[in-house]
């Protein structure tokens, strides 16, 4: 029920990307009346609690002063949302594919281009959990693959993702798609074989680095780094505050990217532009440069690494014959031998950071493990550690309750409401597939590889395995059950994936999601759920870059249509498979663990950490607590300080305790691996990839297409909010009145091709094409062309080979993983 006294804030929190733990949001207050949300907008963290109570950090430094804020610094993915959830998009009802007939013909092949028709709850419940019967009956339960690894929004007890595991592994388990560390893979399986720095493969000690930077840093390389556009999915403006106090402190900001994205345009003080994934080439000529006129830190070497002299070796061309020059590199990355060099020399005189977001492209396309761990060789090379030379991300903030990810000050407490979530089960799977294989392991099973392939694991997972799918004697998948329905607009060759929810061994497709987009229109059955503002909830906000906090949220307005929470439409499932007994007895009450709502919010209040001091009902009352800053925030060592001042003492997770130029691990469990060798290479192609401009397949194709996040869209999310269609960079209208994705053309590329702003082009490949408007500009280098990532698919021609119309470009992105043993994802691709 709604009970909003008017001129009451509801406290919610909205983010679009925690992934994970369902958390971590930046907070609003939500104007509503007579059940409508008027508008959306910023929260106050001292209406309840003082500057002082909260204990306000200050940064102090070259006679400036910067203090975190009071109001949250919400983004306009945040106060747009309202559009969202009264879009037209929204599924109002269940519904059945008409082609699809659980006891006749099922016509897996007319998936994506039938109709629907409105069923009633009831018959949609028993008819998901009929198949559910038929599935384990027939086969066994690891035939139903369960997609549940999306980001969505930020929801705890309503999770917005994987209340379906819940279900499944009370019913005698399930495949789970295993959703790999897509978004810094190249950290994830290059980086962390020079420098540990588990879960991530990046910095994982950032307290403190924000404050050293500014006493001592003289630049920060914004290395594939839009801290004005990727922030904003998660928290909100902090980033771009902290790029203003860089400009303010005097501190140079120089990008390396083949755009000028939307922080670049606002604060850089020089672009070196590079050709997109060809970062690798860059790095090595700035080691040259530096090892050629001995400017790189020896001394720092001889303590705190080990290899360098095989790394060395390799620079100066004694693997391979061919020398790492400036010169050399100039032909491959774009970027002029006298730029490189100018580079190199400054770095080495001043005190240099090194800023990301996650990473951009380069440490997300083939072969990414290599410019991601020539980032740490660099780094090393100049003392990584000393003051002022660092590597941080803008925008992790404590994403992964881990504390040490947070380069500002941090708080007493970083809340976790892992205790009352209701989604993912997690721990590893006995049945599980790397998400990036699905169409693969759907069509042409067996796929093998190694590693649990998963954000959390430690190095080691890895070297594990081979694991096969399907295991011996095991069942192939046979049904799909989806809350995160985007496959095909958000991984590697869509095109494909299409084909494979249209395959003969895919009996049923059940989707639930509150939007009728994207894969959810091959489903055989859509079940609507909802928005959190339909529920009542909890949430942290970790991720704004300000203060923690826990809030309670209120129910905003009553369910859209007939949907239900993510959690109450798998409760409807559990509901009617008690009709079966057996195993499937109680199965209800099971499933929702015995409690209420409510008494799951409780659950994560008593276990959030607020002071025991504060009741429940004063907190539901006040509606937030945030907790103070560390007393003793001060003296906390910048990044990793420790390491450079004290190696043994502070060693790193690596076998050696050092960095590792020669990594003795990949070179003991992959000796024959070319791709990800010991020694950080630049790999011109491999296992399924030739996306070299210079090589054969370049004459055919020869742009390289740029796919960043989009500044107005969260991944597939907020494509169908009319507000952002109407900004005039964000669609381009073609002549038939459609609005088309950008695709930004060089003046030069848009010369010889006889393009112009405005017109609608085709971008393709071997694997099909999407369209999109252009824009002409010189934001973007010549040789490269940019599209945003995540646009609405609009296919007209399904499946490989196949045509969109909405210019959803992973449907031609490669199809294959980053490199021979390593399962992850590619995205850059000609
Ligand atoms: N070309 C290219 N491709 C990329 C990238 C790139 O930069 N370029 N980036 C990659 C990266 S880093 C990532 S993380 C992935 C993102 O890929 P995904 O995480 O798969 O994409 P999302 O669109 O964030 O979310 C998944 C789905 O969850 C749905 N959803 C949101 N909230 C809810 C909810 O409450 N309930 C239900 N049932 N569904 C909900 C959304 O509508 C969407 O369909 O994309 C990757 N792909
Ligand atoms: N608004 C918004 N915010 C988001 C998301 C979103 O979709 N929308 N997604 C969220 C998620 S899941 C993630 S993983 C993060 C992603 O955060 P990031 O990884 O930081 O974002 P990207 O847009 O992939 O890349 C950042 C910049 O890298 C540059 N770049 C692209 N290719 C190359 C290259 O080959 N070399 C170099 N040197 N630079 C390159 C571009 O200038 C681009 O703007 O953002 C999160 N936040
Ligand atoms: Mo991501």
């Amino acid at each position: 029920m709604t009970t909003n006294v008017k001129g009451t804030p509801i406290v919610k929190g909205l983010g679009f990307d925690s992934f994970g733990l369902g958390a971590n949001a930046c907070t609003v207050d939500i104007d509503e009346e007579q059940d409508k949300i008027l508008r959306i907008r910023p929260f106050h963290f001292d209406e309840h609690q003082t500057p002082e109570e909260l204990n306000a950090w200050k940064l102090e430094a070259r006679g400036k002063t910067f203090e975190p804020g009071f109001k949250t610094l919400i983004s306009p993915l945040s106060l747009c949302y309202k559009k969202r959830v009264y879009s037209k998009n929204r599924i109002p009802y269940p519904m059945r594919r008409v082609d699809w007939d659980p006891n006749g013909e099922r016509h897996p092949e007319t998936r994506g281009t039938s109709g629907y028709e409105r069923i009633s709850w009831d018959e949609a419940a028993q008819i998901v959990a009929g198949e559910i019967k038929r599935m384990h009956d027939e086969y066994s339960p690891e035939a139903i693959l369960c997609e549940i690894d999306g980001h969505g929004e930020t929801k705890v007890v309503h999770a917005a993702h994987g209340c379906i595991t819940q279900l499944l592994d009370l019913c005698g388990g399930f495949t789970l798609q295993a959703r790999q560390p897509d978004s810094w893979e190249g950290w994830y399986w290059g980086a962390k074989h020079v420098w540990g720095m588990d879960p991530l493969g990046q910095q994982n000690q950032q307290n403190n680095v924000i404050k050293d930077i500014s006493e001592h840093g003289d630049a920060v390389l914004f290395w594939g780094c839009d801290p004005e556009t990727t922030p904003l999915g998660w928290g909100g403006y902090m980033a771009s505050r902290l790029c203003y106090w860089f400009t303010e402190l005097g501190i140079k900001q120089i990008h390396i990217s083949p755009d000028v994205n939307y922080t670049n345009a606002v604060h850089a003080d020089k672009w070196i532009p590079v050709l997109p994934n060809t970062d690798a080439a860059l790095q090595l000529a700035i080691a040259y440069t530096w090892i050629k006129e001995g400017t790189y830190d020896q001394a720092y070497l001889d303590t705190h690494a080990v290899g360098f002299e095989n790394f060395r070796h390799y620079v100066l061309g004694g693997e391979d014959g061919v020398p790492k020059t400036p010169k050399w590199a100039e032909r491959i990355c774009g970027v002029p031998s006298y730029t490189i060099k100018a580079l190199a020399r400054y770095w080495a005189a001043h005190a240099v950071s090194i800023a990301h977001c996650n990473g951009g492209s380069f440490i997300r396309s083939c072969f990414a493990h290599e410019p991601a761990r020539l980032e740490v060789a660099l780094l090393g090379m100049q003392g990584v550690g000393k003051p002022g030379a660092n590597q941080f991300k803008f925008m992790e903030w404590t994403l992964f309750g881990i504390p040490t990810l947070d380069p500002l000050p941090p708080s007493v407490h970083i809340p976790s409401l892992g205790a009352a979530y209701r989604g993912y089960v997690t721990g590893t799977k006995a049945s599980f597939i790397p998400k990036t294989m699905i169409p693969e392991a759907i069509m042409n099973p067996p796929v093998q590889w190694y590693g649990h392939i998963a954000a959390g694991f430690p190095r080691e997972d890895q070297f594990d395995g081979p694991y096969t799918f399907p295991p011996e004697g095991g069942s192939r998948i046979h049904m799909v059950w989806s809350d995160s329905p985007c496959w095909e607009t958000c991984w590697n060759g869509g095109f494909k994936m299409q084909d494979a929810l249209r395959h003969e061994s895919i009996e049923c497709v059940v989707v639930q999601h509150p939007w009728m987009e994207n894969d959810t229109l091959f489903a055989d059955i859509i079940l609507p759920s909802n928005t959190k503002f339909e529920t009542e909830d909890i949430g942290t906000d970790c991720d704004s870059g300000q203060w923690n906090v826990v809030f309670y949220e209120r129910q905003a307005i009553q369910p859209i249509g007939e949907s239900k929470s993510d959690k109450e439409v798998v409760a409807e499932v559990a509901r009617a498979l008690e009709q079966y007994g057996g195993v499937y007895e109680g199965m209800l009450d099971k499933y929702l663990g015995g409690k209420t709502d409510d008494e799951w919010i409780k659950v994560g209040f008593e276990t959030s950490g607020v002071p025991e001091d504060l009741t429940f009902e004063e907190f539901k009352e006040r509606q937030y607590y945030a907790f103070p800053t560390r007393e003793d925030w001060k003296d906390i060592p910048a990044g990793i300080r420790q390491f450079h001042d004290d190696p043994e003492g502070h060693p790193l997770r690596t076998p050696s305790g050092k960095l590792e130029y020669y990594s003795t691990t990949l070179s003991h469990y992959f000796p024959d691996d070319r791709e990800r060798g010991p020694i950080p290479h630049w790999i011109d192609e491999g296992a399924g990839h030739q996306e070299r401009q210079y090589l054969e397949r370049g004459r055919k194709y020869p742009f390289l297409l740029v796919s960043n996040h989009p500044h107005f869209r969260v991944h597939a999310q907020h494509d169908d909010v009319t507000w952002f269609r109407e900004i005039e960079t964000c669609k381009v209208t073609g002549p038939d009145g459609y609005k088309y994705e950008p695709v930004w053309v060089n003046p030069v590329d848009a010369g010889k091709l006889g393009l112009s702003t405005g017109d609608v082009v085709k971008v393709y490949n071997e694997r099909g094409a999407v369209l999109g408007g252009v824009i002409v500009t010189e934001r973007i280098m010549p040789g490269a062309v940019y599209q945003d990532h995540g646009a609405r698919c609009d296919t007209v021609v399904l499946g490989e080979g196949g045509l969109d119309r909405g210019g959803a470009n992973n449907l031609i992105a490669p199809t294959a993983t980053t490199s021979k043993n390593a399962q992850n994802r590619q995205q850059i691709g000609l």
